[in-house]
């Protein structure tokens, strides 16, 4: 369980930069952002470019973006232009979930972190929302593989507000919301009842609940903080439904790629970067743009939402 970093303190082992811990400490918003989604997700030279243009997008709504990820084993939490710029082009830079970070660590490896990862640092650095494009959940056929994201867990302990588009509409779905009550972590929609699944729009699963503004969502960070809870509010966010990826399109490339993944024999860590690469191939680049979109208008809740719980 993450053990809070004292107000003023930093922890030693991760590197605060001051701009973000001077906003923290004035009650000013910060809003989280994770990089594997930039190492991992995007391709060159798109991940530095949305990268750079997400946090002056931060910037220009008045919250202080936090990029985070590891530097030379280093876990920076506002990584500077140059350190982002390093991560997005570098070679030989590794995926880092929780379990990676004290290798990482021991190795001075360079990392971009998973959800996981970036909302337990994010948590010790007393930030309270971070945003990505779509979380991590359990995939297709864990039954057999066990092959359940660190990031469902790791939310079950990390008081944070989390803006997604949902889970990867590569995931088992079903699985993944029944594992999200059985974690205990509150999932609402904003503005729809249904849960969406990354690129598009309507998973085919409801929700319970629903909130209507970034004020609401804020409500419910602060109830459940309150009760003393300890799991992250997940918040998911749908891409317009003009926006999305042609569900026809996206069911059959789905059932391509996963049957690729097989026969490549892809397993564990490296499932998620495989699968999502092999779509942007065979969607002509559709679903990259659509992704795009996705982490876009998380990024921007998550700043309104920031906005609503600082102070
Ligand atoms: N969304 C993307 N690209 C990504 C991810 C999300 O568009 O690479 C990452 C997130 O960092 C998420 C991770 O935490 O995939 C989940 O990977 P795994 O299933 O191996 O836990
Ligand atoms: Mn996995």
């Amino acid at each position: 369980m993450p053990v809070d970093v004292p107000p003023g303190s930093a922890h030693p082992a991760i590197r605060v930069t001051e701009e973000v811990r001077a906003a923290l400490d004035d009650g000013r918003p910060v809003l989280a952002l994770e990089s594997t989604i930039l190492t991992h997700g995007l391709p060159r030279p798109r991940n530095l470019e949305v990268a750079l243009r997400s946090e002056a997008e931060v910037r220009a709504a008045g919250v202080v973006p936090a990029t985070i990820g590891v530097v030379a084993g280093v876990p920076v939490v506002g990584l500077a232009a140059a350190e982002i710029e390093h991560l997005c082009t570098a070679e030989g830079v590794v995926k880092a979930s929780v379990r990676d970070l004290p290798i990482a660590r021991a190795k001075r490896l360079d990392a971009g972190t998973t959800v996981a990862a970036t909302a337990w640092l994010a948590h010790r650095a007393r930030i309270r929302v971070m945003s990505t494009g779509g979380l991590g959940g359990v995939h297709r056929g864990a039954g057999e593989s066990f092959d359940e994201s660190a990031d469902l867990p790791l939310l079950a302990e990390t008081p944070i507000t989390l803006v997604s588009a949902g889970v990867k509409s590569i995931l088992d779905i079903a699985a993944t919301l029944e594992r999200l009550e059985t974690l205990s972590i509150p999932v609402v929609g904003y503005r729809t009842n249904r849960f969406p699944a990354f690129t598009v729009t309507d998973s085919g699963f409801a929700l319970d609940y629903r909130v209507e503004s970034p004020a609401e969502a804020a409500a419910l960070a602060r109830a459940r903080d309150e009760l003393g809870l300890r799991a992250a509010v997940l918040v998911a966010n749908p891409v317009a439904p003009e926006r999305q990826l042609d569900p026809a399109l996206h069911d059959r490339v789905l059932a391509e790629s996963l049957a690729a993944a097989a026969a490549a024999g892809v397993t564990g860590h490296d499932t998620t970067p495989f699968l999502l690469e092999r779509f942007q191939r065979e969607t002509g680049g559709a679903s990259l743009e659509v992704n795009l979109e996705v982490y876009r208008g998380n990024v921007s809740l998550g700043a309104e939402i920031a906005r609503e719980l600082a102070g």
